[in-house]
């Protein structure tokens, strides 16, 4: 297994020494933000984690070695290809290892990655879900299955309306995927601080957070928890704009028969566009923010 993995000598040796470490994905570098925001903002979010006393470790497949802790010019070249980077979930890990190719990261495959090195938790801006119109679609992201069976967990702030938060929330109650609100009893929708949905738990501190995550572990209780972190107010946008463009971006997509992995880019980017980019601010703040909790409950968790 260790010829695949090329983990960062600081990232080793933290995760030897029990040290707070915050897994980060590269697909939202390459497919979720236009360049070179996107790089600005990747390396900003390494920089938030360490000042809130973390080591960060940015996740991709770099020449078919699953990379964890990748340089600041690898994140680089990433957000220049964008588009032309493969978007990699869990079914296409082997095929880019095989190839030696280059993969940005889904949160499914981040979690993969991060599990194999040995890290529990993961921080991002959204996860993928069930979509709107999965009933006969049958679109449902390989995130959910990842969530109820390995053992990361995802510090996100909700799941954008792009998705049935509903059918996702149904989902991951199934399999049995506690989502958790940081200080709500709401489940936020990403752009927002309340989506009309209640998450499973209320935790208002860090502390709180680890000693379930702990709990999990000991218990061998196999998957993830979900915390959802709402994006702070004033970064937080009017749900009646954001639902109509999200509805204009869903139509846009049908129209064009837009599916498959290319639909969630797709449309993050209709979204980016129909805003003139004021939910690319309100994305790379969420993403923040998730990263300093993402900091302070890998601090408290390496202390229990
Ligand atoms: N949602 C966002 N931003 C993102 C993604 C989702 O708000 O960048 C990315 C993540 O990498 C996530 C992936 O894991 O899209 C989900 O893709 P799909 O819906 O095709 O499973
Ligand atoms: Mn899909």
């Amino acid at each position: 297994m260790k010829k695949y993995l090329a983990i960062s000598n600081e990232v080793k040796m933290a995760i030897e020494k029990n040290k707070p470490v915050v897994a980060l994905e590269s697909t939202i570098i390459s497919h979720g933000m236009p360049y070179p925001k996107n790089v600005e903002t990747a390396l900003k979010v390494e920089e938030i984690i360490r000042k809130n006393g973390a080591i960060p470790a940015t996740i991709a497949i770099i020449k078919g070695k699953l990379s964890v802790g990748i340089t600041p010019e690898q994140i680089d070249y990433l957000g220049k290809k964008g588009l032309d980077v493969i978007k990699s979930s869990r079914r296409d890990i082997p095929i880019l290892v095989a190839r030696g190719e280059d993969g940005a990261t889904t949160v499914a495959a981040t979690m993969i990655i991060a599990n194999l090195a040995g890290i529990k938790l993961f921080a991002t801006g959204g996860v993928g879900g069930v979509h709107r119109g999965a009933e006969t679609t049958m679109d449902i992201s390989a995130d959910l299955e990842e969530l109820s069976s390995t053992n990361v967990s995802v510090i996100c702030a909700g799941a954008k309306s792009i998705l049935d938060l509903g059918l996702t929330l149904e989902y991951l109650e199934t399999k049995g995927v506690p989502v958790i609100g940081y200080r709500t009893e709401n489940l936020p929708a990403f752009y927002t601080r309340e989506s009309g949905f209640k998450v499973n738990y209320r935790l208002d501190s860090p502390l709180e957070i680890a000693k379930a995550l702990k709990a999990k572990e000991e218990l061998k209780l196999k998957g993830a928890m979900l915390i959802t972190n709402p994006i702070p107010e004033e970064y937080s946008m009017d749900r009646n704009e954001i639902d109509k463009v999200i509805r204009n971006a869903i139509e846009e997509a049908n129209n064009l028969g837009v599916k498959g992995k290319d639909l969630t880019p797709f449309l993050l980017d209709k979204i980016q566009k129909i805003t003139e980019g004021r939910s690319l601010e309100a994305n790379i703040q969420l993403v923040y923010n998730n990263a300093r909790l993402g900091a302070e409950i890998a601090k408290e968790l390496s202390n229990l």
